[in-house]
């Protein structure tokens, strides 16, 4: 089963990995450069099935990206939370008012202008995948903001133009403005390639992403759903099946606090082989929604609950 070297890097890592003292004070367990391979073709997902993974959530986000917003009021609307911490974090910390997150959470929701001074994240994945910022010199040797680059659209267009381009590249590190960022960018780096497939065959979209931090419990899951989806949404909108997903991880990580999810999700079996229906082609990639994406076989074992590492 493809899950099995997920399972398997998870139990290497818990097993055999260094541990270190890490930025959240918690402690992992960690090795450093790892790669999972999945084949995406009819429909495959690398979607964890030895516990639950709220998919949904995950694709909302990535619509999210899409969108270039990095304020998290859109996705606070849908019930997403996962990026909540970090706003209420700063809040808290340049006002010194104790609110709880929960309220703090709410006064996004429901105050715009709360939501605009509080909720935003800096300049991540959004800002850089679809509008990476340029500045062009002018005179006196000032420089003015030019047209920013929509990395996506442009990959979109290279796929159709150029499939066999060694360029087809999404980068989320913008080395000026990671200091200004809530996070730097983990899943940092896209690459695709198109392979030609045999005569009368359509033509294969394969795709690397290059993580460089990884937390194997609560962040993974996530990261390969999105991968896979995105891969999946480039390659029907320039035409080609989808191929191989390959995943690269740089630190690789177990954090030492979820050691009851580790001990339970090990002694699980992978069950079936989840598969993603897109059920419209819209228009562009930025057209997307929601409903148009249906995941079929997927009957995982439960939900397992554990602290995120902030
Ligand atoms: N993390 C992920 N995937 C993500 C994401 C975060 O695994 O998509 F946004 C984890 C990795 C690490 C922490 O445990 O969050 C980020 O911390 P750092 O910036 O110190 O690497």
């Amino acid at each position: 089963h493809p899950e099995q070297q997920y399972l398997d890097l998870m139990r290497h890592v818990w097993l055999e990995g260094d541990e270190r003292v890490d930025r959240t004070g918690i402690g992992t367990r960690s090795v450093f450069g790892a790669t999972l391979r999945f084949d995406l073709s009819d429909g495959a997902m690398p979607l964890v099935t030895t516990k639950r993974v709220y998919w949904k959530t995950a694709t909302r986000e990535l619509l999210w990206f899409l969108t270039g917003e990095t304020n998290i009021r859109p996705l606070v609307l849908q019930g997403v939370k996962i990026w909540n911490e970090w706003p209420h974090a700063r809040y808290v910390e340049q006002t010194g008012d104790d609110l709880p997150l929960d309220d703090f959470v709410a006064r996004i929701a429901g105050d715009e202008g709360f939501a605009a001074q509080w909720g935003d994240l800096g300049p991540v994945y959004g800002k850089q995948w679809v509008d990476w910022p340029t500045y062009r010199p002018v005179a006196g040797g000032l420089f003015r903001k030019g047209r920013g680059v929509n990395q996506i659209a442009e990959l979109v267009d290279s796929l159709r133009m150029n499939p066999g381009s060694r360029r087809h590249i999404i980068e989320g590190w913008n080395v000026a403005e990671v200091p200004e960022m809530a996070l730097p960018p983990c899943h940092k780096t896209y690459q695709f390639h198109v392979s030609s497939g045999d005569t009368g065959e359509m033509a294969k979209l394969n795709g690397i992403l290059y993580q460089r931090s990884c937390d194997i419990a609560l962040g993974l899951p996530f990261n390969l759903w999105s991968a896979a989806l995105l891969q999946r949404m480039l390659a029907e909108q320039a035409d080609l099946e989808p191929g191989e997903l390959v995943w690269m991880g740089g630190d690789t990580h177990l954090y030492l606090n979820h050691a009851h999810l580790i001990a339970e999700q090990l002694s699980r079996e992978p069950r079936g082989h989840p598969r993603l229906e897109i059920v419209r082609r819209p228009a562009s990639i930025f057209d997307y929604r929601i409903e148009d994406f249906a995941v079929h076989d997927y009957m995982p074992h439960g939900a397992i609950k554990a602290p995120v590492a902030v």
